[in-house]
């Protein structure tokens, strides 16, 4: 309805950490569009283009309204020239010609189903689809492929861990863990964060934060839950990453996706029976257990402030985040610590509200930062 779009537009601020995003989204045909192009221009390597599809889709999620029409936009930020024409033309045509024509092409496709494989990235992708593989059974029946131990489970699990975990699945999968850290070290602290976090009914994993006071301790903490999974004989895939963070070596002046912290990336088996309503599985399916995928990072206490911020998301939240940082208050940002260029020093953090007031923001609880 006509009602819906505001008369006195409140001005929408091109950082997502000065939105509010919740799960709705009032604009999923826009956004949709706009992440095949994203899609299209990461999986070609542009970053440029896919960054500003990302931030008008951004844009669009956090609006409490659906844009009916060009001249509603006028007033947003970070939408260009191109995003633009794509809004027309699905206002127009309902669609939008350009996705239509890159969701049909062989190449978009071929990429996207084989990074659909865990273990699988953008590299390896192209790499086969040159080598004019052009589905899974091309590849496993390429004797020359080695698939690495990654890929071999990915492709083992493919279905399980393809389809979305419920919120059901992840609160058992945190009594799993919360039982298992909790008899390594009583004090233990548990977390989940990612997506669950910000109160997404689905994921494509489960992420979760371990630590506990004890300095130097949660180092350890990792390698003994994997122990203690693997004695119960639900784990199915492990890759573990001893930490390599050094507090002497802070801040970090170049963004990374990663931090040092101890982390694992991990298939776990999920029994049906400590699902409360049961799995998330396909009608018929009747193995009574799942396989799913788990990451646990252990940062120091000192630093858990800092973990759970970059560990909850989104992705754009994150990156905004960081950019405001620096463009707006010439601090540092990211899963480790927050510098402050200005005063030389780094800002001491035991909250995210400590984060958020340090960095000048009205603060954003995780389920608004969908963005
Ligand atoms: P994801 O689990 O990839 O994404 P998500 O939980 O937001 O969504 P989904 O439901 O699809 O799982 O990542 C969660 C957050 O963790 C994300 O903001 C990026 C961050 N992250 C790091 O900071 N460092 C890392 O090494 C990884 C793997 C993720
Ligand atoms: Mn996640
Ligand atoms: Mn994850
Ligand atoms: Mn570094």
């Amino acid at each position: 309805p006509e009602a819906s779009t505001p008369t006195a537009v409140v001005s929408v601020s091109q950082y997502a950490c000065q939105r509010r995003t919740t799960t709705e989204n009032n604009n999923k045909t826009f956004t949709d569009a706009f992440e095949v192009l994203a899609e299209r221009y990461e999986l070609n390597e542009i970053e440029g283009p896919c960054l500003a599809f990302r931030r008008a889709a951004s844009v669009l999620k956090s609006l409490p309204w659906a844009v009916r029409s060009l001249g509603a936009t006028q007033d947003l930020p970070c939408l260009g020239e191109h995003t633009k024409s794509v809004m027309e033309e699905i206002l127009q045509n309902g669609r939008s010609f350009e996705v239509e024509r890159i969701l049909s092409d062989e190449r978009f496709q071929t990429l996207k189903l084989f990074t659909s494989v865990f273990g699988v990235g953008p590299k390896t992708a192209d790499k086969w689809y040159r080598r004019g593989l052009r589905s899974f059974n091309d590849v496993l029946a390429d004797s020359s492929i080695q698939l690495n131990r990654m890929q071999q489970s990915g492709f083992l699990h493919y279905e399980d861990i393809s389809r979305a975990v419920s919120k059901a699945e992840a609160r058992a999968l945190r009594n799993i863990i919360d039982k298992a850290v909790h008899a390594i070290t009583p004090d233990a602290v548990l977390a989940l964060t990612g997506g669950f976090r910000r109160g997404k009914e689905f994921g494509h994993d489960v992420d979760f934060i371990v630590t506990t006071p004890e300095p130097g301790e949660e180092e350890t903490l990792i390698p003994k839950v994997i122990n203690r999974l693997t004695k119960q004989g639900i784990l199915l895939y492990t890759e573990y990453q001893a930490s390599t963070f050094d507090m002497s070596k802070l801040p970090c002046h170049r963004f990374e996706a990663m931090d040092h912290f101890a982390k694992c990336f991990l298939i776990l088996r999920l029994e049906g029976s400590q699902v409360e309503g049961g799995l998330h599985i396909a009608e018929g399916d009747s193995r009574g257990w799942r396989a799913v995928r788990v990451d646990l990072v252990a940062p120091p206490m000192d630093r858990y402030a800092f973990a759970l911020l970059g560990w909850t998301g989104s992705r754009q939240f994150e990156r905004d985040l960081r950019r405001y940082a620096r463009m707006e208050r010439q601090m540092l940002l990211d899963n480790h610590a927050l510098y402050d260029k200005t005063k030389k020093e780094l800002l001491a953090a035991t909250t995210e509200k400590d984060i958020f007031a340090h960095l000048g923001l009205e603060y954003i609880e995780p389920w608004q930062r969908n963005a």
